[in-house]
């Protein structure tokens, strides 16, 4: 039932859809379209949009959007193109391709594909599949959002499903938010509103970040604002205060989990002769001991208690020890696998969960078969993701690199030929300027996109995309949800544009690739629709669903993860070599890196608050997820940009002496580059740290200076050890623009 009902017009048509990107959420809302065109959008009623959602009217019918295919008629990255046609343009890249593959062989081909669609149909799987028939290339791997998350899941749990499903928070009488915003960052449609249900059922919501956001200011009882990179400090401290309070839950530890002792060991001292102290963490988090340590006592007393753990903190210098110690105090807490609880690692629940290695009940994407080029990986063991192992992937952080150093610098391949689809890499990996040294040296370059975004204005080749009111697609929910989306194609596609998958059948036919589908567009989102045993649970008929457009999950009460573990351990151990939570792995002491304790351990941060390199960049850049954008969607929208302007947060204490006044041009610049941006001076953002929102589109003057604020112009391109992305670690200075 609809709560506004106004498609009694015969002439209207009310569709049921959802302008999905990864923007945190998959929100359902109606559309109404009259002859051909969308007018408005009517809310759902139980599942509720964000701003964005409400702006993809702007968005599909956008002026910018890439309407045909293009190529390339100015300097590479000069941003000039010329309509072509399809046909040149697919018989172009074919020949391309066929020419690198045989002088250079597949390894010289290099394709992004990313996060920019979230349809199980329509994204990058169309190119994988026809890359890896076509003989191989070289691919990413490293998640931009959440590597040091699914690591430390899959080391301490067996899993990436460690959280539970957000109708569980009125279960919880404490929540500890760690760097989750979810009112303006969405994480997961109507978090926020599960949030406010715990609230005022009595609930007390700590908030830990270095920004007061709307979430510490409209939900949180109390806002604990700490240094950034240094969250695994504070937690190590808590654990500390537990063990010497006597506080941990030891059945529980005993019961479920290996290595306490080790990890009892490091927090007293015995290991390093430092005892880490709430005194210890306050120096390095700026947190008050007394802070610490009232949060220590109360986590380990109110049960049932909620540890939540946001990916931004994850995304530092060892991010990955951020993930391990929150984990380790949900066990000593023993708030694993009870309502209420939460394990404390990393926030998926095990129902209807994104695509990954230990999902239960992903949906599948079209089958991409196997890369040709990995067939010879030696097998190395559990807990190292297949990622890691891999010869033939670059990581996420590495991109520029490998191609400016191709095989001299250890890297798979020499490439000269770059596809790009759904995917924004120059605005969205670190080092945008070293991005752009390295577009320049490739042969050729092809963006498959909705918009000439920042990478796109690199391209030799564009080519034109369709958004999820032109085409048919299946949605779940972002990180676990309990219903289904069908996203139903509303109007024609805008212009020339082509859907991925039509995309990838045309470039097949041209390449010699004749087997390429053996089934029609239809029956794949048919066959998607059906993959998982979630849907097999939830959806009856396929007709209906589509109809509906929405499908309820069976699932009656909140999903916990590891209840049955709790319940019955001897029946249902852990997936991980012990069968019990480890806290110390075996496989990481094996491993012998240092980066990589088996146990978690607090790591002073390369460009954290103490290293030496202050003196210069004497600022902590954090790089939020905005509200506005999703990642780089959305920048171009008018409306949105009204709302909420694209300034850099910085506190009054680090303004003044710089003379920084709000909405005066400020540079903000480091050893990798410089963009000029607005300021917003504001006691919102504690002093010696300031904030950029992501996403914003990278836009050099002749100087080389970005004017658009893209905040990778400042990131640092470094992996971390268990294979993150630490785009929260980066020291800057700000001065004003003379
Ligand atoms: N500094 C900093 N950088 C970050 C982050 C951060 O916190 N700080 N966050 C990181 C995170 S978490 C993520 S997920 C990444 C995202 O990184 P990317 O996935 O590379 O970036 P997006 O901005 O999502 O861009 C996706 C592109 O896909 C296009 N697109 C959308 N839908 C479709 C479609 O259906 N078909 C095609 N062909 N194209 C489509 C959009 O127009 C857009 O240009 O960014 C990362 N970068
Ligand atoms: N509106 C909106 N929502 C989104 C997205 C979007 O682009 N826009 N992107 C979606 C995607 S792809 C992802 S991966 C998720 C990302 O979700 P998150 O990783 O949770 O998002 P962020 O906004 O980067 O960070 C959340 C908060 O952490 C704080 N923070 C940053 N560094 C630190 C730190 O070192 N310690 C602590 N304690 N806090 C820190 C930031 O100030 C911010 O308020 O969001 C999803 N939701
Ligand atoms: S969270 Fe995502 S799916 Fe939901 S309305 Fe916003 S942009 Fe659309
Ligand atoms: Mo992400």
């Amino acid at each position: 039932m609809r709560l506004n009902d106004l498609s009694q017009d015969r002439n209207v048509k009310v569709v049921l859809t959802g302008g999905c990107h990864d923007c945190g959420g998959r929100c359902p809302y109606y559309i109404h379209v009259v002859n051909g065109k969308a007018q408005r959008i009517e809310p759902h009623q139980e599942m509720k949009a964000c701003v964005r959602g409400y702006g993809y009217i702007k968005r599909v019918y956008s002026p910018d959007r890439l309407k045909f295919p293009m190529k390339r008629v100015g300097e590479r990255g000069e941003g000039r193109f010329e309509r072509i046609t399809w046909d040149e343009a697919l018989d172009r890249i074919a020949d391309v391709l066929t020419e690198v593959k045989k002088r250079y062989g597949p390894s010289a081909i290099l394709c992004q594909g990313s996060s920019g669609s979230p349809g199980r149909l329509h994204n990058p799987a169309p190119i994988y599949r026809l890359f890896n028939m076509l003989g191989g290339c070289v691919y990413r791997w490293g998640s931009a959002s959440a590597e040091a998350a699914y690591f430390a899941a899959r080391v301490t749990f067996g899993t990436h499903a460690t959280g539970h499903t957000k109708d569980d928070l009125v279960n919880s009488r404490l929540i500890i938010l760690w760097g989750l915003n979810p009112t303006e960052n969405i994480w997961g449609t109507n978090t926020s509103i599960h949030l406010l249900r715990a609230k005022e059922k009595g609930a007390r919501i700590i908030y830990v970040d270095p920004r007061f956001t709307n979430t510490a200011a409209l939900i949180a009882t109390q806002w604990i604002p700490i240094r950034p990179g240094t969250d695994t400090a504070m937690m190590i401290a808590m654990a500390f205060v537990i063990v010497k309070s006597n506080l941990q839950d030891d059945h529980f530890l005993k019961t479920y989990t290996v290595g306490f002792d080790q990890f009892r060991d490091y927090l007293l001292g015995k290991e390093d002769g430092i005892e880490k102290t709430p005194r210890w963490a306050e120096t390095i988090t700026g947190v008050s001991s007394n802070m610490i340590e009232n949060l220590a006592i109360e986590y380990s007393k109110v049960k049932p208690a909620a540890l939540i753990l946001s990916f931004a903190p994850g995304r530092t210098a060892f991010g990955e020890q951020f993930h391990r110690a929150g984990a380790a105090l949900a066990a000593m807490t023993g708030n694993i696998g009870i309502p209420g609880g939460s394990p404390g690692c990393c926030d998926i629940p095990p129902v209807g969960v994104s695509p990954g290695p230990n999902m239960p009940s992903s949906p599948s994407l079209i089958p991409i078969g196997k890369n040709p080029l990995e067939l010879q990986i030696e097998e190395r063991g559990y807990p190292l993701s297949f990622e890691y192992r891999s010869r033939y992937k670059v990581h996420n952080s590495k991109l520029w690199d490998s191609i400016l150093k191709g095989r001299k610098g250890g890297y798979p391949g020499d490439f000269r030929f770059f596809y790009v689809v759904c995917a924004n890499p120059l605005n969205q990996i670190p080092n945008t300027n070293k991005g752009v040294r390295a577009l320049l040296t490739l042969d050729f370059i092809v963006v498959q996109d909705q918009f000439i975004n920042a990478t796109a204005r690199f391209a030799d080749i564009l080519l034109p995309a369709t958004t999820h009111w032109e085409r048919d697609d299946y949605m779940r929910p972002w990180l676990g949800g309990d219903y289904h989306l069908f996203g139903n194609q509303a109007i024609e596609p805008v212009g020339e544009a082509k859907s991925d998958f039509e995309i990838a059948c045309e470039l097949a036919r041209r390449l010699g690739i004749e087997d390429y589908s053996e089934k029609s567009e239809g029956e794949w989102l048919k066959e998607i629709v059906f993959s998982s045993g979630d849907s097999k649970r939830d959806i009856g008929d396929y007709d209906q669903f589509r109809s509906e457009g929405m499908a309820k999950a069976k699932v009656k009460r909140p999903v916990i993860a590891f209840e049955d573990q709790i319940r019955d351990p001897e029946h249902f151990p852990f997936p991980t070599p012990s069968g019990k939570i480890e806290i110390f792995s075996r496989d990481l002491a094996d491993l012998g890196d240092p980066r990589l304790p088996p146990i978690p351990k607090y790591i002073e941060p390369w460009e954290g608050p103490r290293d030496p390199l202050t003196e210069k960049f004497p600022l902590q850049l954090i790089t939020f997820h905005f509200k506005t954008r999703a990642n780089s969607n959305f920048h171009n929208i008018e409306w949105l940009r009204e709302l909420e302007p694209h300034m850099i947060w910085i506190n009054p204490r680090d303004a003044e002496p710089r003379g920084i006044k709000t909405g005066q041009r400020v540079r903000v610049f480091n050893d990798r580059g410089e963009l000029w941006i607005s300021a917003k001076v504001t006691e919102r953002i504690m002093p010696g740290v300031v904030a950029i929102g992501q996403g914003a589109w990278y836009c050099p003057d002749e100087k080389g200076i970005d004017q658009g604020g893209c905040a990778n112009v400042l990131t640092r391109d470094e992996a971390g050890a268990g294979g993150s992305t630490p785009t929260n670690t980066a020291l800057v200075e700000v001065a004003k623009c003379e």
